[in-house]
């Protein structure tokens, strides 16, 4: 009888013990691990744990973003591949498609003159081996300025944004401040456009987004003054780089131009952190961009262009005009509103773009 009792017992306590290991090995793979006593043994994951990656947004493609453009230059391309011979229709044909793309009447002639040269030497025979030539040459004239933004590891950064009214000046200092903060820079943004409290309001929305430092003065006050301060702060807080907006003015304003000439002087009171002073030019306007680079430079010694709203004109030959005619080198250029859209110049990439 006793026997039988504990083979009972038995029976039970090994039922009890299985049914505890299968409610174990099922555990539900996401409930909170059971506590688990300290062992030597290295924890075993039941599960692998699967993260979803961070969705990252591509930089936009400056080919995709020239669409107009290159809807305009691939119109006379694809006419002018269909040529047998190099006649002199095709010659016009090029002229006509540099002047409407407005590389300007000086650089397309220059541009042909290199391009006949070529043909006799090379003895070009096609359409297409034309515009590879052309291509080629458009990438080495736009190679010939130093397009690389000057930044000193170490030193104190001043970038200085100028140019006539809404050519996207303060979209592009936001558009640079987002990119530094995120390399890690420690940025101060002055605005120094007091013309407008909106203005200084706007370049706050970018300051807040990027997690840069902004300073600002009342509504009317000296320009100057702020940019004093600015300096100040920025030196304060050991600032690497620091954007100075100014506002938009027209280069035929002689007094506004010398008021530039002036933030310049204050900023350069703090010896060799003036390391650019970028002239904001819109692509829409053309030609005209040249007579306002020729001004500012004058003005301010302009080192270096950023090109805006490159997305939304067709005329793309600026780039080339700029280059050839000022000898200021194109640095950065805009392709949209958003704060990605901006882009280095790429002069291999933007040639291969434009006459693809
Ligand atoms: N499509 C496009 N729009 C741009 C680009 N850059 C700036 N903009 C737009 O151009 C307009 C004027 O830009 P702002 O940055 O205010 O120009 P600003 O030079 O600071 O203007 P002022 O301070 O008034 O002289 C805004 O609507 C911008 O969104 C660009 O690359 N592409
Ligand atoms: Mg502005």
């Amino acid at each position: 009888m006793i026997l039988v009792v504990l083979i009972a017992v038995l029976a039970a306590a090994v039922i009890v013990a299985g049914f505890v290991g299968i409610v174990r090995t099922r555990r539900r793979p996401d409930a909170e691990p059971a506590p688990s006593a300290v062992t030597a043994e290295p924890a075993v994951a039941e599960e692998p744990v699967v993260v979803a990656p961070v969705k990252e947004v591509a930089p936009p493609r400056l080919r995709d973003r020239l669409g107009k453009a290159r809807a305009l230059v691939g119109g006379y391309l694809a006419e002018l591949r269909l040529r047998a011979a190099i006649d002199d229709q095709v010659w016009d044909e090029l002229e006509e498609m540099l002047i409407v793309a407005d590389v300007g009447v000086s650089m397309t002639a220059t541009l042909l003159d290199d391009l006949r040269a070529q043909a006799r030497e090379q003895a070009i025979a096609s359409a297409d081996a034309l515009i590879d030539a052309l291509r080629a040459d458009v990438a080495e004239r736009l190679r010939s300025g130093d397009q690389a933004l000057a930044q000193v590891p170490g030193d104190r950064n001043v970038w200085m944004f100028v140019g006539v009214n809404g050519t996207g000046k303060t979209t592009t200092i936001g558009k640079v401040a987002e990119a530094a903060v995120a390399d890690g820079a420690s940025v101060v943004l002055i605005a120094a456009d007091t013309f407008r409290a909106a203005a200084a309001d706007q370049l706050g929305v970018w300051a807040e987004r990027a997690g840069a430092q902004l300073v600002r003065g009342q509504e009317g006050a000296d320009p100057g003054s702020v940019v004093f301060d600015g300096m100040d702060a920025a030196a304060g807080r050991d600032a690497s780089l620091v954007l100075v907006d100014t506002a938009g003015r027209l280069h035929t304003k002689v007094n506004l131009m010398e008021e530039l000439k002036k933030l310049r002087r204050i900023v350069d009171r703090t010896p060799g952190a003036l390391k650019e002073v970028l002239l904001v030019i819109d692509a829409t306007t053309g030609q005209n961009g040249l007579a306002q680079a020729r001004q500012f430079s004058e003005a301010v010694d302009v080192t270096g262009v950023v090109l805006t709203k490159l997305d939304g004109t067709a005329k793309g030959g600026i780039v080339l005009a700029i280059q050839h005619e000022l000898g200021i080198p194109v640095k950065l250029v805009g392709v949209g509103e958003g704060v990605g859209d901006l882009l280095e110049f790429d002069p291999d990439e933007f040639a291969g773009a434009l006459f693809a």
